[in-house]
């Protein structure tokens, strides 16, 4: 008998440990659900895949992973002493920075013993008779629990396109989001990347002054923007821990919970001269000014997100110095920002070094992957390195991977078939006590992690004072959030491009708005509402 099937016996034979409530991840919103149920009395396990906490900045460890977001504004707001203990060293911190931190907090706050590492949940499912579910890990282990949060992850189940052949290869390879912990070694390597989302974007400049040639398979340009990293000084490190709570006001406040909030103004109603004037100066700011700062249409007018696009276009074409190469990395087919902007340091150069290629695969698509490299149409190329920087099967995928079963054995994979279907993002009618503390809300992760654990905590708190077992939203406000999210998508340039925004970067996946686009402070007053009004839209047993 097979080691893994005789382990898998022993665990379903062993008794079934009972909680109040599991969490399945052990990334950012994980460990503060962890810690927020643990505060509430409740008997709390934590189940992470990895072996480590950090959920994406436990997995993302490629060369060149970093915020976009400020520094300051990422980490955990709820406890002043952790604000104060903690220096941030540059205002984009780096992944291992961000690792680091995150397993601070998991021993600054004893969160670390609550969890069970190496442990992949497979099916979660409900028992209507005693209103708990039974979650089974890949080990065949199993445990059962009243409430079941599901804090996956947004950008956790990596997309692996199923090329011809990926098998067959004979050098490495690697997908970025399960990089390897020990460096890999480039020197004077033929390494080939497929992709260039904001991943492949980080990581080209990077390895392209280590490895010895690099080719780069693009399908569809994006509009980069310059990052502006930089180390945190002392002074600017004492100035963010004394004014922790105005930058905690201030980003509750701004549409995508970022530093950096839209102009008042419409792009199209100042002259052209005060709109170059303004493009130049959100461009020379650090982070997400040229976009969440910009003029307030850019997101919502054709015409006005034209005239940016073009701003940017030639701010691309300044950069690159073979014109034809210039060109292919200038987008055309889609608005800015209807893709998540990717925030660049030195990526453009990286085109103008004599061991980087680029390859347009719109051109000269990949037929095949070989034992020895990548086929296109037009050739193949020979590697010792391939790396997958594809992308995620984002929102949805991590939670739909686990089999989990509802009401009446309803599955959720099938429920969702069409696009997600949840009340706020956070439930799903027929599916009591289980709550997904991802945050699908457009904004910046931690700040709105936060609410929603909150707002998960604050629920679960209002079952157990009110002497219920069970809490679900009705399918009447299900559907209604549904359209709702999707009307508001609709009107935005969200749905103008091919992203992992509205499911389009998955084959066969349906397309529908997984991030819900209002502004930050408007999904967090409904979140608000919902409750205060004494959970009207829920059904309560
Ligand atoms: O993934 P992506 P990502 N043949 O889906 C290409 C966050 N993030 O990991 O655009 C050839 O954006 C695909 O091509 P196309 C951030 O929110 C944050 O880069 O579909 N190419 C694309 O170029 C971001 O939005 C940070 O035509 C194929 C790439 O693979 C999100 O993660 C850093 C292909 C996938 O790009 C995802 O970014 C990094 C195929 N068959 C990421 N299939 C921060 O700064 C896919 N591609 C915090």
């Amino acid at each position: 008998m097979a080691d893994s099937q005789a382990h898998a016996l022993k665990a379903q034979s062993e008794p079934i440990e009972s909680f109040d409530a599991i969490v399945i991840g052990a990334g950012v919103a994980g460990l503060y659900q962890l810690y927020r149920l643990r505060e509430l009395g409740l008997s709390v396990r934590g189940l992470e895949d990895g072996g480590g906490v950090g959920g994406t900045w436990y997995w993302n460890r490629y060369p060149g992973c970093r915020f976009d977001s400020e520094s300051e504004t990422y980490g955990y707001s709820f406890s002043n002493e952790l604000l104060q203990e903690w220096d941030w060293k540059e205002h984009f911190s780096g992944q291992s920075e961000n690792e680091r931190y995150l397993n601070y907090v998991a021993d600054r706050f004893d969160l670390r013993r609550l969890i069970q590492f190496n442990s992949h949940v497979i099916s979660a499912v409900y028992d209507a008779r005693t209103d708990r579910w039974e979650v089974q890990l890949e080990n065949g282990q199993r445990m059962r629990a009243q409430f079941v949060v599901a804090a996956v992850g947004i950008l956790s189940a990596r997309y692996v396109p199923p090329f011809e052949g990926i098998d067959t290869f004979r050098g490495e390879s690697y997908h970025t989001s399960r990089w390897p912990r020990e460096k890999v070694d480039f020197s004077g390597k033929r390494v080939g990347v497929i992709g260039t989302g904001a991943t492949a974007v980080q990581l080209i400049p990077v390895i392209a002054k280590e490895v010895g040639h690099l080719t780069v398979f693009q399908r569809t340009p994006n509009y980069c923007a310059p990052l502006r990293n930089g180390p945190v000084s002392d002074e600017t490190q004492r100035r963010f821990k004394a004014t922790y709570p105005e930058i905690h006001r201030r980003i509750r406040e701004t549409t995508g919970a970022f530093l950096h909030d839209f102009d008042r103004r419409r792009a199209l109603e100042v002259s052209r001269e005060e709109r170059l004037a303004t493009y130049e100066k959100l461009w020379a700011l650090p982070g997400f000014g040229k976009w969440l700062g910009n003029f307030r249409d850019i997101m919502t007018d054709r015409a006005a997100n034209e005239d940016f696009a073009e701003f940017v276009r030639d701010k691309i074409r300044a950069r690159v110095k073979d014109p034809a190469v210039a060109e292919k990395l200038v987008p055309k087919d889609h608005p800015f920002g209807s893709k998540r902007v990717p925030l660049e340091t030195e990526y453009y150069e990286a085109y103008n070094r004599e061991n980087v290629l680029l390859v347009d695969v719109r051109e000269a698509p990949i037929e095949r992957i070989t034992p020895r490299g990548i086929k296109t149409r037009d050739r193949e190329y020979e590697f010792d390195v391939i790396i997958y920087a594809t992308g995620f099967d984002a929102i949805t995928g991590a939670v739909t991977r686990i089999d989990i079963r509802g009401e009446g054995g309803q599955s959720l994979k099938e429920k969702w078939a069409n696009g997600p279907r949840t009340l706020l993002g956070i439930q799903s009618a027929g599916f009591p006590n289980l709550f997904i503390a991802t945050n699908s809300a457009f904004c910046n992760y931690t700040v709105c992690a936060e609410s929603i654990v909150e707002w998960i905590t604050d629920a679960i708190r209002y079952v157990r004072a009110n002497g219920y077992s069970r809490i679900a939203p009705t399918l009447k406000a299900e559907d209604a959030w549904v359209e709702h999210a999707n009307e508001v998508g609709s009107r935005t340039m969200l749905s103008g491009a091919d992203s992992w925004f509205i499911g389009a970067n998955i084959p066969g996946k349906a397309r529908a708005f997984l991030l819900y686009a209002s502004p930050a402070p408007v999904y967090r007053a409904k979140c608000k509402e919902a409750a205060a009004n004494g959970y009207q839209d829920f059904v309560l047993r």
